[in-house]
């Protein structure tokens, strides 16, 4: 048998406190952070549930699809989040997870972006799944853009569904990143997106465009990135990320509001950093509600533990709660 780190192929790993590292090549900053590429031994016992995803992954997306969960993440381990690749894994039970390999390449499979594979998010609709995510270019204009990919399967292979942007960089303030989409009861989708500004508009029915008269800025106080919305006994629930990624106070917010397009009201944070457990930079996070229950569990990144930062992260899932008057309880990160 043999080993080989996924984002760094050509280092070597040595075995250390139960776990397969990857052999720094000097002793710095920058390569003791590149050790928090973990892998765990087989061997041994797996004592804590997290990180659920094995190496460096963030902004994860869980969705449940077909009878099975899903996470969608962005690659990590590179320098200025420049990854290409969009990967998708599944899970009956939250806890085992199976790869099924890349399901988009930046490279050959989009026209319009080199770089910058950030943050996708998947949505089912007649019967096709539609991959959202951004992107930037090599040369010429590299702001980010937002583009749709659309698959027969959830584990794609997904191709580009319009050979262009959905949203073209500097059509709205703030960068175009981030995206997600929320499909009400009525069967009606909304795709909300945006760094610095968030907005939202609701979706045609082919998934692929809208009206841009109806594009709204919902920008909560405190909102850098990262939304999300679920709907829970009538009351739609929007939540972001604040603060800088690469800050170990990322962190995870929350308003209210009775339509997926608002009025919201800030209700505050569910989930921030633990220093007693080493866990900091709680956030880009996600929510799944188990099929047929009221139980719901929240996907998020953090600084893979022990040693990452804002460009080496890993997935981590736990329980999101609901306390009696619908607010939502303040997360418990664990290990
Ligand atoms: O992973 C790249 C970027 O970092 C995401 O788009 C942001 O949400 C932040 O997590």
């Amino acid at each position: 048998m043999t080993f080989a780190s996924y984002n760094f192929p050509d280092r070597r790993l040595r075995h250390r406190d139960n776990e397969l590292w990857i052999d720094p090549v000097q002793d710095s900053d920058l390569y003791r952070a590149d050790s928090s590429f973990r892998v765990r031994s087989p061997w041994v016992p797996k004592t804590t549930a997290n990180p659920v995803l094995p190496g460096l992954f963030a902004d994860p997306h869980i969705v449940h699809l077909d009878g099975r969960y899903y996470l969608y993440p962005t690659t990590d381990g590179y320098a200025s989040w420049s990854g290409t690749q969009y990967t998708a894994w599944s899970s009956a039970d939250l806890e085992t997870w199976t790869f099924h390999g890349t399901i988009l390449d930046h490279g050959p499979d989009v026209s319009w972006a080199d770089n910058s594979a950030w943050a996708p998010a998947v949505a089912a609709k007649n019967g096709r799944y539609y991959l959202y995510f951004s992107g930037g270019a090599a040369s010429g204009n590299t702001a980010k853009q937002l583009g749709v990919a659309v698959a027969d399967s959830p584990t794609g292979p997904f191709r580009d569904a319009l050979g262009r942007p959905l949203v073209a960089a500097g059509t709205y303030s703030g960068q175009a990143i981030d995206p997600m989409v929320f499909t009400d009861d009525d069967g009606r989708s909304y795709l909300y997106w945006g760094q610095g500004a968030l907005r939202v508009v609701p979706l045609n029915d082919d998934m692929t465009s809208f009206d841009p008269a109806q594009v709204r800025n919902i920008t909560p106080s405190g909102y850098n990135e990262g939304a999300f919305v679920i709907e829970r006994d009538g009351t739609y629930y929007l939540m972001w990320s604040e603060n800088d990624t690469r800050s170990e106070d990322y962190r995870v917010a929350y308003a209210t509001g009775s339509s997926p397009l608002g009025p919201w009201t800030k209700r505050g944070v569910i989930l921030s950093k633990n220093l007693d457990l080493g866990i900091k930079g709680t956030g880009h996070h996600s929510v799944v509600r188990a099929p047929g229950t009221d139980t719901w569990y929240i996907a998020y990144h953090r600084f893979a533990v022990p040693a990452g930062n804002g460009t080496n992260r890993e997935v981590a899932i736990d329980r999101l709660r609901f306390n009696a008057d619908g607010t939502i309880a303040v997360v418990v990160p664990t290990p």
